[in-house]
């Protein structure tokens, strides 16, 4: 019998540090994201300007459904690619708007003629 309720103390006790480290792993988590609240406004079309192989801005918050107008301000040309935006190659002095509809996160792009160039797009 004795046996029997030390089992079970140490099972409730191997549970309740299971519990515990399941609330720290939450707060962790709550504490690195960021909450930013999703505006409540229709469609937008928002300027990424790309100039000196950077982009401006380099990280962008949008909500499903707006669009990107990538305008290419330097002398080479530029393509943009990532998991929602797939742009075709934008020549110099030229433009193209993608339209984002995908789900909320932190999506990266880079540029597929120079990779090293990498900007975000967050979508709230
Ligand atoms: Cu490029």
């Amino acid at each position: 019998m004795k046996l029997k309720f030390t089992i079970i103390f140490v099972l409730l006790v191997l549970i309740s540090g299971c519990i515990n480290s399941l609330n720290l792993l939450k707060d962790v988590t709550s504490d690195t994201n960021e909450t930013i609240e999703r505006p409540e406004r229709p469609p937008m079309t928002h300027e990424i300007i790309i100039k000196d192989f950077k982009f401006a801005p380099n990280e962008i918050h949008i909500i499903p459904g707006d669009s990107i107008k990538w305008i290419n301000k330097d002398f080479v040309p530029h393509q943009m690619d990532s998991l929602i935006v797939e742009t075709n190659i934008i020549e110099k002095s030229g433009f193209e708007t993608t339209k984002i509809d995908a789900e909320p996160g932190n999506y990266e792009y880079i540029c597929s003629i120079h990779p090293y160039m990498k900007g975000s797009i967050i979508i709230l």
